[in-house]
């Protein structure tokens, strides 16, 4: 990927730049709690967004991208909004870094990247980071902090691109560290590195290839729902709330607003759950935890679809430790804690039943937690 990039750059600008680069992340439990002022439990992987860059002098935007095969260019102004979706992110992180008085001058930009689009994994949040990560070197002397360049990638999201999400992705691509989680305090935005050395055990995604359309408006529903629940109960976020206080307005809530907040509140105990069994190695409470998430997600939360809901009962039936959808839902991938004795029948069993059932295998991925946001020598 990186020469090609490097080439790409040079016959299209006749020049060569600075390489950066940012990560997808997996998310090992702690699903739908970010924007509830909850815990997560993230981590960044070896998938990535790269790009080269280089000042150009002017005041202008040039872009291309590799994979989409398309080019696009934009001024520095509010009304210079591209067209191109994925141009809006980059036009985002820039317009976001001028808002909060940070420096973005004209440049030239080649990117690429392997992070699978659509599974769950956060290719945008990579995209975002990438880009406000390499902006602040650039043109802003790295004085911007890691926290704000994640909230520039979320604000991103929020205010150019119509998805209200949390921080989770954006956190953990910038803040990624190799062969470690976090745990993070989507409210206070505390955070502590997990050393991730599973022992017997394997991680691995099971990419369903699903992707559903409309994903921004339901998800922007269910944050909706967790924000009402929160008014009626008269509390900052669901994070404050516990099931006895949520049975006491039930009556004045729909039963889905209802649904979505008992999961929420199950989901933010499940988190703190996981990181303790796994820093005693109990691996059957981890997974214990993931099917319960994935349980939640479905039937309270109704996130996930008939494809990831076969994959988990694959993994169930198979004996796989945990199994659960992993991401904001809606199609994608799903993440499972598998015995190392286990792992070559599981993944034979899931791409057999799952062919014969959808007509295509599911992609299989081992889970390999990188560095995030980064210059590239
Ligand atoms: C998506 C969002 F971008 C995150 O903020 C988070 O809410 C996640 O869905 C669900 O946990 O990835």
């Amino acid at each position: 990927m990186k020469e090609n990039i490097r080439k790409v750059f040079a016959d299209r600008f006749g020049t060569a730049g600075t390489l950066y680069a940012s990560a997808g992340r997996i998310n090992l439990i702690g699903e739908h709690t970010d924007y509830n002022g909850g815990f997560v439990f993230p981590g960044a992987i070896d998938k990535v967004i790269m790009a080269e860059m280089k000042a150009n002098g002017t005041d202008k935007v040039r872009v291309f991208s590799i994979d989409i095969n398309e080019y696009a260019e934009f001024g520095l102004n509010e009304e210079d909004a591209p067209k191109q979706q994925w141009a809006r992110y980059i036009f985002g992180v820039c317009r976001e870094i001028i808002k909060r008085g940070g420096v973005v001058n004209g440049f030239d930009a080649v990117f690429a990247g392997n992070v699978p689009l659509g599974a769950g994994l956060s290719s945008s949040a990579a995209l975002e980071s990438c880009f406000a990560f390499a902006l602040n070197d650039m043109f802003n002397d790295n004085k911007i902090d890691k926290f704000e360049l994640a909230k520039i990638g979320q604000s991103t999201e929020h205010n150019y691109c119509g998805v209200n999400c949390g921080i989770m992705d954006q956190f953990a691509s910038v803040f990624g560290k190799k062969d470690h989680l976090m745990r993070l305090d989507c409210r206070s935005l505390e955070y502590e590195y997990f050393p991730f050395k599973l022992d017997g055990y394997k991680l691995v995604l099971v990419d369903s290839k699903v992707k559903h359309e409309l994903v921004d408006s339901p998800y922007n529903k269910r944050r909706a729902s967790c924000e009402n629940v929160a008014r009626t109960l008269g509390v900052e976020t669901l994070r404050d709330a516990e099931m006895a206080d949520l049975e006491k307005i039930k009556d004045r809530i729909s039963e889905e607003d209802y649904n979505r907040a008992v999961y929420v509140i199950g989901e933010k105990q499940r988190v703190l759950d996981v990181c303790d069994a796994l820093q005693k190695g109990d691996y059957d409470t981890v997974g214990d935890r993931m099917y319960k998430t994935h349980e939640g997600m479905s039937k309270l939360y109704e996130v996930s679809c008939e494809e990831l809901d076969y994959l988990n009962d694959i993994a169930k039936e198979c004996g796989v430790t945990g199994s659960r959808i992993m991401g904001g839902g809606f199609g994608g991938c799903t993440i499972n804690l598998v015995k190392d004795d286990l792992y070559d029948s599981f993944i034979a069993t899931a791409k057999e039943k799952f062919n014969a059932r959808y007509g295509h295998e599911p992609v299989v991925y081992d889970v390999i937690v990188s560095d995030g946001a980064r210059r590239v020598e």
